[in-house]
């Protein structure tokens, strides 16, 4: 025992602040930098003037919708905290943050409903393997006893939730922290630092009991403190200390910190754990696997463009250091000039020199950098250090500026906030020629419009995109078409028999023809199934048509009067009369859906699939999820628009859903004449 942590990690530390929505994130943020002294005190989320949730999307919405980074300094030392949003629609945000920081803050609170959201946060961490204390927030509101509520969160994490301080209760008021490692008590003052006080006798036993515990999942990992448990000998401090250290660090043991970040208690004892215990860049590099040649290496955590216009890459430098007018490289060797080095602060930045491993700084101007890239000083570029799932959008808006003069400038704004976000995908849909924007949830799509207005001064209109219908036939028919004139001069002239007929749902179109004797001349053949095409952009219904066989078997001609153009107009003629008597009919887009859900939901789910039209296929337990649940089902495209909310609102904000086409069915009634109703209202 002993040793194995090898003392405390004085270089800059990046720690991301993590957890559930709402469990007090940003509260805690600002709790830190008025501990350390960074402001001069610490504002409520409410009063819209803390230093994260700067901007006027998240006010409005009452949530953290970006990553928020602040440098302070503990004791000498420099911390990065980066206060990340906590609903999962901004998940994105996250997940570049945890790939480079050295600890992630876990703020929990004692809510039943927030578990399933602590679950997807704590599987976030074992993917980049980021070592994780919990701070369990609200303590001062809390009723049920703590190692009950660690009872209830044990299940979210992989590693065991190691309680280091319990609370101390005067009747129901929690009046302050027993650590006990430290075998200290702390009586809370609010916004100050607490009074160190000795442990009430009449606290002993549940002290002796609770530390006993902590110890006996520290010799886990430590033979020689589970050998003096077995004694009854009492470990030496230092020992215990150590084995906090190198447990944490090592990603065994998640220590369990208790506190209110609203009153500020318990915030001074977390930041002297992050001090002593949490592992600093070196560890970070080689969880990483970051080359140790000595070259820099920057790995890209988000990427914000300013009010001014500048572009600011904000990166983790895993080694080396970077200057001011630096050259890295992108993989792949593409260059990158450094123009501008800032420290963050929320919104504000100061100017830097220079900057070393372990610092987390904005890097000004590097066009091509996008977020989640690994960038270093070598000129052939290195491997990217992290592969970033791709993330299924699940939600999306139509966008258009409600002037038309904005049309160029709003191209241009959806391409830099797709660049900010790049969980966004943008596609120009040549259906119904709409700009969509498609992310992770309304209220990811509704930040994203707000940000073109409010930043870019872009007034738009949004609204769900259209749903790609397609019509059909369902009978047969023979029909001729014929484009006679004579006008003067050079008549027209086309002649046409059509037999149209209907095919099988997928086989898109067909056209052939059985002209014998030269009745239609080859070249104008070629004119009527020019028309045909023309025609089936948009059959009777108003809907491109498909699934459809044109057969041309008979017509005439004129060696003077026709023309290619004659043909053409003959065959839609044809058309035009032909296809209304087919029974034309409206094909909806039929998806396949997999819903992934917290097993206590799954009846819930069920229960709403069909609601919206929707098959379901089964639903088994998903695979690597203990308590989650996949739902397979068939649905409609246009009830899936606003399926999220629903899914969302049924599951605490956890539950995803991926999407594919799989079919394309008939709609008929009134949801046919609502879709050409919207339809014709849109042309
Ligand atoms: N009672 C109590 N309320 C708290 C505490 N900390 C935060 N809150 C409240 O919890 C609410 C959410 O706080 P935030 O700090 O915005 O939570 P967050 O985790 O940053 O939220 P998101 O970023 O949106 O996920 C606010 O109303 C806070 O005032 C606490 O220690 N005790
Ligand atoms: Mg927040």
């Amino acid at each position: 025992m002993g040793n194995r942590a090898g003392g405390r990690r004085t270089g800059p530390k990046c720690i991301a602040i993590v957890g559930p929505f709402a469990s007090g994130k940003s509260t805690l943020l600002e709790a830190i930098l008025a501990r350390t002294g960074a402001i001069p005190r610490q504002n409520p989320i409410e009063s819209g003037n803390t230093v994260s949730d700067y901007s006027s999307e998240a006010r409005a919405h009452a949530m953290s919708v970006e990553a928020t980074f602040a440098t302070t300094e503990f004791m000498g030392e420099s911390i990065t905290f980066v206060d990340c949003p906590g609903s999962i629609e901004f998940a994105f945000e996250t997940e570049p943050v945890l790939a480079a920081c050295d600890l992630a803050v876990v703020v929990a609170e004692a809510d039943e409903k927030k578990i399933p959201a602590l679950q997807l946060i704590m599987r976030k961490l074992d993917d980049f393997g980021v070592p994780r204390v919990l701070f369990l927030n609200k303590i001062e509101k809390t009723e049920a006893g703590v190692r009950d509520t660690l009872k209830l969160l044990q299940p979210t994490s992989s590693t065991p939730l190691l309680l280091r301080q319990i609370p101390m209760r005067k009747g129901d008021v929690i009046v302050g922290s027993i650590d006990l490692a430290l075998e200290r008590a702390y009586i809370y003052r609010e916004h100050a630092e607490s009074e160190i006080a000795e442990i009430p006798g009449d606290e002993k036993a549940r002290e002796i009991e609770a530390r006993f515990s902590m110890l006996e999942t520290l010799a886990d990992h430590d033979d020689q403190l589970m050998e003096q448990l077995l004694e009854e000998i009492e470990p030496p401090r230092d020992a215990v200390f150590d084995d906090l250290s190198a447990d944490l660090r090592q990603g065994a043991i998640t220590p369990v910190l208790i506190g209110s970040a609203e009153k500020s208690n318990g915030v001074l004892r977390l930041l002297k754990t992050i001090r002593h215990d949490a592992p600093d860049v070196e560890a970070t590099r080689t969880r990483l696997g970051v080359p140790s040649n000595g070259q820099t290496v920057v790995q890209v955590m988000k990427t914000i463009h300013t009010a001014h216009g500048g572009k600011l890459s904000v990166g983790r430098i895993l080694s080396g250091t970077v200057a001011d007018g630096a050259e890295l490289f992108l993989p792949g060797g593409a260059t990158a000039k450094v123009s501008g080095l800032y420290r963050l602060f929320g919104r504000d930045q100061t100017k830097l020199a220079s900057a070393a491993a372990g610092d987390t700084v904005a890097l000004g101007k590097l066009d091509d950098v996008r977020t989640g890239q690994t960038l270093t000083s070598a000129k052939a570029g290195l491997a990217p250090l992290v592969a970033f799932e791709p993330l299924q959008p699940v939600f999306a808006f139509s966008v258009r500026p409600k002037e038309r003069k904005d049309d160029v400038r709003m191209s241009a704004a959806v391409q830099r906030l797709s660049e900010e976000d790049p969980s966004l995908s943008v596609r120009h849909q040549q259906d119904s020629s709409e700009t969509v924007v498609s992310g992770h949830g309304e209220m990811h799509l509704r930040v994203t419009v707000e940000r073109l207005e409010g930043k870019n001064q872009i007034p738009v209109e949004s609204r769900p995109p259209a749903v790609p219908y397609r019509e059909t036939i369902r009978k047969s028919v023979q029909q001729r078409g014929r484009h006679k004139k004579q006008s003067g001069g050079h008549g027209q002239f086309g002649d046409v028999v059509l037999d149209i007929k209907p095919l099988p749902r997928g086989a898109g179109f067909e056209f052939s023809d059985t002209i014998t004797g030269g009745v239609v001349p080859k070249t104008y053949i070629q004119s009527v199934e020019t028309g045909v095409r023309d025609f089936l952009k948009s059959g009777p219904l108003g809907f491109p048509v498909v699934d459809i066989a044109v057969n041309l078997s008979d017509g005439s001609y004129h060696s003077v009067d026709s023309s290619d153009m004659a043909f053409q107009m003959a065959a839609k003629l044809a058309m035009k009369e032909g296809m209304s008597a087919c029974s034309p009919v409206l094909l909806e887009p039929i998806m396949k859906v997999e819903i992934f859900t917290p097993s206590d939901a799954t009846a819930r789910i069920t229960g709403i699939v069909p609601q919206r039209r929707g098959q379901i296929l089964g639903y088994n337990p998903r695979p690597g999820w203990p308590g989650w649940d996949v739902v397979e089902a068939t649905m409609p495209q246009a009830e899936i628009g606003n399926l999220i909310i629903e899914l969302r609102s049924a599951t605490a904000g956890v539950a995803n859903y991926r999407a594919t086409f799989d079919h394309m069915a008939e709609l008929t009634g009134r949801l046919a004449d609502d879709a050409m109703n919207a339809n014709g209202k849109a042309a």
